[in-house]
């Protein structure tokens, strides 16, 4: 290949971080027939499974420090998406000339099939997921992977060319692409989130920005008019870095949308401003609750409608649509409470979405690992949607601050928060368990916060002493 990345017997290449996505690159470099060196910042004996899975499938481990003695050797490496480009190991590759990429762009030159990307701050694995049922309610061939959890590296191998992948691409996958070129690619919204690990919001766009940068005419670009980060790229507004043709949703009826909400229906426009727009389904029908998943819907149907789905069948295919895990979802109703598990919000934004989804009173259970968040607008929200705050973890006194004078208490254990909130909460009233952070301080992932809430609030119901 002209660029110097070349992947195939007799190469030889590097695996930085022994996660997921790692040992996924292994797995598929090594059937290519690739040399494999892996590496990891933790020493071998805190993350011995991890070794041994990399060991059999015919990797050699270097502990960090060992990793100078290979680099004349290596032809590029593969970085982890959670492992920075500013990390010691990257940065030595980088000054010995190693071309260093991610492992999303090692699926894109492995994969026949055309590719739909998905990226926001929140609402990309919704709105991953929902393409995927909504293309294979059309009739189509699909498989769906990447920063939603399965490595995409290893959904791409055997796709064929008349199927599609669909792609969630978080902003640290993306900073590694080089030619990756999505046939449609999703931009949802941007707001303030890992900025632990960027510097300013502006690095953070950027990086987001990226989906769009490789595509041709030929191809889509689906964005959220609403919101001002991601509409900066409008045509109209004189940004030129975008190729592919452009269609813009909003939940207002605005004349430079292909897609909208109007008198309560999604209406689609082929071309923005067309006085004949087609009615798609009214926004009642979809089956997730909120405005955020009105755009999320928007963006998944704008994405189907580019690759020649039908109308009709798009609103079939919606209907069956089942919501992902801990996204809004409804956990149990006790004594007249219902509890909800938002465990995904990991960002004050989807925290802000998730308490407009509610018309009745909310008690808050929200805190965690922050992200180099700011709650001041989080707390603007909850001083005037929220009933109780409950916060746990690094973040809680923080979030307490943030609330002004809506009663808050801390708790040191997830059982703890749902016994505070069932103490605050009266008949009619929502437990919102959206924490606006990330779970790390206290939980292994945000799906084990989520399942001990869960697990919480079925014991309310055993009988006391049971
Ligand atoms: N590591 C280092 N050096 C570092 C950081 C990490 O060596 O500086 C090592 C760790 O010791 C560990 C390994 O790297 O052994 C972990 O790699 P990873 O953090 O990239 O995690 P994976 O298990 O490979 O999962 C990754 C994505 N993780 C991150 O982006 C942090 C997963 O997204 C994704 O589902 C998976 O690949 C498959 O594609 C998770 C995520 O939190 C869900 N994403 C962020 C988000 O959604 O906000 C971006």
């Amino acid at each position: 290949m002209k660029d110097g990345f070349r992947f195939g017997t007799g190469e030889t290449i590097l695996v930085i971080g022994l996660g997921r996505s790692g040992l996924a690159c292994i797995e598929v470099l090594r059937e290519l027939g690739v040399t494999v060196f892996a590496t990891d910042d933790q020493p071998r004996e805190r993350i011995r499974d991890a070794v041994s899975a990399a060991e059999a499938l015919g990797a050699r481990f270097f502990e960090a420090a060992g990793v100078d003695a290979v680099v004349s050797r290596l032809g590029s490496a593969v970085l982890s998406p959670g492992v920075p480009p500013t990390s010691p190991v990257a940065r030595r590759l980088y000054d010995a000339n190693v071309p260093v990429l991610g492992e999303i762009e090692l699926a894109y030159r492995l994969c026949k099939a055309p590719i739909v990307a998905v990226t926001g701050t929140k609402g990309k694995s919704t709105t991953t997921a929902l393409i995927g049922h909504l293309l294979r309610g059309c009739g189509l061939t699909v498989r769906v992977g990447g920063n939603i959890g399965n490595p995409l590296i290893k959904e791409v191998r055997g796709a064929s060319a008349d199927s599609w992948i669909v792609a969630e691409v978080s902003s640290f996958q993306l900073e590694t692409i080089r030619a990756f070129k999505p046939r449609v690619a999703v931009l949802l919204n941007i707001s303030p989130d890992h900025l632990d690990r960027y510097h300013s919001m502006d690095e953070y766009a950027e990086a987001k920005y990226r989906i769009g940068a490789n595509q041709a005419l030929t191809d889509f670009f689906v964005g959220n008019l609403d919101d001002p980060m991601v509409s900066m790229l409008h045509w109209r507004r004189g940004d030129t870095r975008l190729q592919a043709r452009q269609l813009w949703f909003s939940l207002r009826g605005d004349d430079e949308a292909t897609m909208y909400v109007r008198n309560g229906v999604l209406t689609y426009a082929p071309v923005a401003g067309d006085p004949r727009p087609i009615a798609i389904m009214p926004a009642g029908e979809i089956p997730l609750l909120g405005e955020h998943n009105r755009e999320n819907a928007m963006a998944a149907l704008l994405a189907a409608l580019a690759i020649g789905c039908r109308p009709e069948a798009l609103r079939a295919a919606m209907a069956t649509f089942v919501p992902m895990s801990h996204r809004l979802e409804v956990v149990a109703d006790v004594d007249g409470v219902r509890y909800v598990d938002d465990s995904k919000a990991t960002n004050p934004a989807a925290v802000v979405a998730a308490l407009h989804a509610y018309d009745r009173p909310i008690v808050l259970i929200a805190g965690g690992r922050s992200k180099g968040s700011n709650f001041e607008a989080l707390g603007a929200e909850i001083r005037h949607r929220v009933k109780a705050l409950i916060v746990i973890g690094e973040s809680a006194a923080a979030l307490r601050a943030s609330a002004g004078e809506v009663e808050a208490v801390e708790a040191f254990s997830m059982e703890e928060a749902v016994q505070h909130a069932r103490r605050l909460a009266r008949d009619g009233d929502v437990v919102l368990l959206s924490p606006g952070c990330a779970s790390f301080d206290m939980f292994s992932s945000a799906d084990d916060r989520g399942e001990r809430f869960a697990a919480a609030v079925a014991a309310l119901r055993e009988p006391a002493g049971a």
